[in-house]
C-alpha cells in the first residue's frame, strides 16, 4: 500500500538564461510549483507542477495549481492507502473538472514516490526500455530570421536530434525558409501555440515546402475539428499539444483525424496514468509520439525522461539538458546531453534518477506551505459535500 502522509508545497524562482518567446508571450523568470512528498512507509521524492505564471498557455497557473492542490486534491489522497499510484487517477478526477496540471504535480509524484518505495528507477517503474532518449530542442521567437538561423545552426552544431522553431504571424514563412536554407538536411518542425486560425490555410500549407518532421499546435488550444479541416489541406503532418488534455481528447483527435501526431506532456494531460494510456491508444493506433517540455527545472525533466523511455515514444523529446535554461539547476546531477543528441535514462539510481539539491532550493522558495495527512480530514470533510 502507498500512504501519503505530508505534502510540502513550495513556489521558486528561477531566472532562465535568456528570454524564452512563444506566441502567446515571454518568459523571463519561471515560477514553479514544487511538491515533496512523504509516505508512511518513509520514503520521500519531489515532484513539479508544469503550469506557467500566467494563463497564456492553458487555462491553468502556478496560483490555480496551488489552490487545487491544497483546497480539493490533497486533502483527498492524504493519509488514504493506495493499492499503487495508479488508483491515484480516479480519485482525482471525480468530481473535480479541469485542473489536471495541479492533478499531475501530485500524481507524477506519487509514481515518483512508488519508484522509491520499490527502490526502482522511475523508467523502470513506468515500463520504459530504452536507456537513452533522444533530446530535441524548441528555439523561441527571434525578432530577424538571422538570429534564429545562428540558434539553429548552433543546436545543430550541439547535436539536438530535432530542432523546434517557434513560430507566429510575421516570424514564420520567412524564418523557416532560412533556417531550412542553411540546415538542408537537419529534423525540422514548427510550433505556432495557438497563433492561427483556419482563414491562415493557405499561409501555413506554405510551410509543406519546407520538408518538416510536424507542425505543432497551429489552431486554438481547445479545437480539433479545425485541425481536421487543416490536416486535409496541408501534406506536412500536424502534431497536437494543448488540444490533447486527456485520453479522450487524444481518441478524438484520431477519429476526427485532427493531426497524426502527439506531443505528450505528461503534465499537461493529468500525470503518468493518463499519459500511459495515450501512449497505448497511439501505439495501436500507428501514432507516434514525443514528450514535449514546460520549461521545466531538473525535477520535472526527471519524470519526462523516465515517460519518453517507453516504447511509443519514437520521436525526439523537447528534453533538453539543464544547461539550455538554467545557469544552475535544483538537481544534482545536472542533466547533460551527449554528442548524439542522447540524454542517459538513469537506470542506476532509485526514484525519479537525480537528488534534489534542497539547499538551493530553500534559496529560491518564496513561499511554502505543509499538509499533513492528520489535517485532512477537515478539507475532506469539506469535500464530502460532492459526493
Ligand atoms: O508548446 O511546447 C510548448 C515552452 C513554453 C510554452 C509552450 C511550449 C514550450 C516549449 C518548451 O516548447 C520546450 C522545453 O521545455 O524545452
Ligand atoms: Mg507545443
Amino acid at each position: 500500500m502507498l500512504t501519503l502522509t505530508r505534502a510540502t508545497l513550495r513556489e521558486i524562482r528561477m531566472q532562465l538564461k535568456a528570454p524564452f518567446r512563444i506566441s502567446s508571450g515571454e518568459v523571463r523568470e519561471r515560477r514553479v510549483l514544487l511538491l515533496e512528498l512523504e509516505s508512511a512507509a518513509g520514503a520521500r521524492t519531489w515532484s513539479e507542477c508544469v503550469a506557467f505564471q500566467y494563463p497564456n498557455y492553458s487555462p491553468e497557473t502556478v496560483d490555480t495549481a496551488w489552490l487545487a492542490l491544497t483546497e480539493w486534491l490533497l486533502p483527498r489522497l492524504l493519509g488514504v492507502p493506495l493499492t499503487g499510484p495508479q488508483a491515484a487517477h480516479a480519485l482525482l478526477e471525480a468530481d473535480v473538472r479541469g485542473h489536471r496540471m495541479a492533478k499531475a504535480a501530485l500524481e507524477m509524484g506519487l509514481w515518483g514516490l512508488a519508484a522509491e518505495e520499490a527502490g526502482i528507477p522511475l523508467a523502470r517503474l513506468v515500463g520504459g526500455t530504452r536507456s537513452r532518449v533522444a533530446a530535441g530542442i524548441s528555439l523561441g521567437i527571434r525578432s530577424e530570421p538571422a538570429q534564429l538561423v545562428e540558434d539553429a545552426a548552433a543546436a545543430a552544431a550541439a547535436g539536438y536530434c530535432k530542432i523546434k522553431l517557434k513560430i507566429a504571424p510575421g516570424a514564420d514563412v520567412a524564418f523557416v525558409a532560412a533556417v531550412r536554407q542553411a540546415l538542408p538536411a537537419t529534423p525540422l518542425m514548427v510550433d505556432a501555440n495557438n497563433a492561427y486560425t483556419i482563414a491562415d490555410a493557405e499561409l501555413l500549407a506554405q510551410l509543406d515546402a519546407f520538408h518538416l518532421v510536424m507542425v505543432e499546435q497551429p489552431l486554438d488550444h481547445e479545437d480539433l475539428v479545425r485541425h481536421a479541416e487543416l490536416q486535409r489541406r496541408m501534406r506536412t503532418p500536424l502534431c497536437l499539444d494543448e488540444s490533447i488534455t486527456s485520453l479522450a481528447r487524444a481518441e478524438d483527435m484520431i477519429r476526427l483525424g485532427s493531426g497524426r501526431i502527439i506531443n505528450i506532456k505528461p503534465g499537461r494531460v493529468g500525470g503518468f496514468t493518463s499519459a500511459l494510456a495515450i501512449h497505448e491508444l497511439c501505439i495501436a493506433h500507428y501514432v507516434p509520439v514525443w514528450c514535449g517540455g514546460m520549461l521545466e527545472t531538473g525535477i520535472g525533466r526527471a519524470y519526462n525522461i523516465a515517460l519518453a523511455s517507453l516504447p511509443g515514444f519514437t520521436l525526439p523529446g523537447d528534453l533538453s539538458p539543464s544547461a539550455r535554461y538554467w545557469q544552475r539547476d535544483i538537481v544534482s546531477p545536472e542533466w547533460t546531453m551527449d554528442a548524439s543528441g542522447d540524454v542517459a535514462v538513469p537506470l542506476d539510481r532509485p526514484g525519479i534518477g537525480v537528488a534534489v539539491d534542497e539547499e538551493q532550493v530553500e534559496a529560491l522558495t518564496v513561499r511554502r506551505l505543509v499538509v499533513t495527512a492528520d489535517a485532512a480530514p477537515v478539507a475532506v470533510a469539506a469535500g464530502a459535500k460532492l459526493s
